[in-house]
């Protein structure tokens, strides 16, 4: 039995140790580094499967949504806490996903559950300056920039996928190859937004 198993644990091995880390900066054109970018990799036309358990929150503190960026894969639930002592209202007009949580204080008991591809975009119906964004992917491969424009995809498989940009200030997303080698080598990759407009700042 005991043989078995560590047959079987090898087998799996080499399978694991082939996807590695993929590290991600993400710049403006002078250089500097900019937050809340996600970044994803997904092959065309595959299917992944969903995390399942993944189970996001997205807060309301001082009257703002924390994080202001959130990415989930497709079929995750996000719960919205409302960690100030006000009401608010949170809400989504967004085709991915379109609801509506009306005035509450606390955790509402049931999360939401994003099924649908897409920007979502949240707002609150009493704090109009409310905004925060929720990127719905198809792939469990993503991440999200921090302050020092840093951002990390842990475990990618080899293959060739397709690296998608995206960020609040941006039109369109940016799209670049990817290639993870069998060896289970880690990459960086820079990445370099030119920015919507002069005055911008991300
Ligand atoms: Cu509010």
């Amino acid at each position: 039995m005991m043989n078995r198993l560590t047959g079987l644990l090898l087998a799996l091995l080499p399978t694991l140790a082939a996807a590695a880390p993929l590290s991600l900066q993400v710049q403006d054109s002078s250089g500097k580094a900019v937050e809340d970018a996600v970044l994803y990799a997904e092959t065309p036309g595959q299917k992944y499967p969903a995390h399942g358990t993944a189970r996001v929150v997205v807060d309301q503190v001082n009257k703002e949504f924390v994080p202001y960026v959130s990415v989930v894969q497709t079929g995750s639930a996000i719960s919205f806490p409302n960690k100030d002592n006000i009401r608010h209202h949170v809400y989504s007009f967004s085709p991915a996903k379109s609801f509506d949580i009306k005035l509450y204080s606390g955790t509402p008991s049931s999360p939401v559950l994003f099924d649908k591809p897409g920007l979502v975009v949240l707002g609150c119906n009493i704090h109009d300056w409310m905004l925060a964004y929720v990127l719905v992917v198809n792939t469990p491969w993503f991440a999200r920039s921090d302050d020092k424009g840093q951002a990390r995809i842990a475990d990618l498989p080899p293959g060739n996928y397709r690296l998608r940009v995206w960020h609040p200030r941006m039109a369109a997303e940016l799209e670049l190859p990817l290639k993870m080698g069998d060896a289970g080598q880690s990459q960086s990759v820079r990445v370099t937004l030119s920015k919507p407009d002069a005055r911008s700042k991300w």
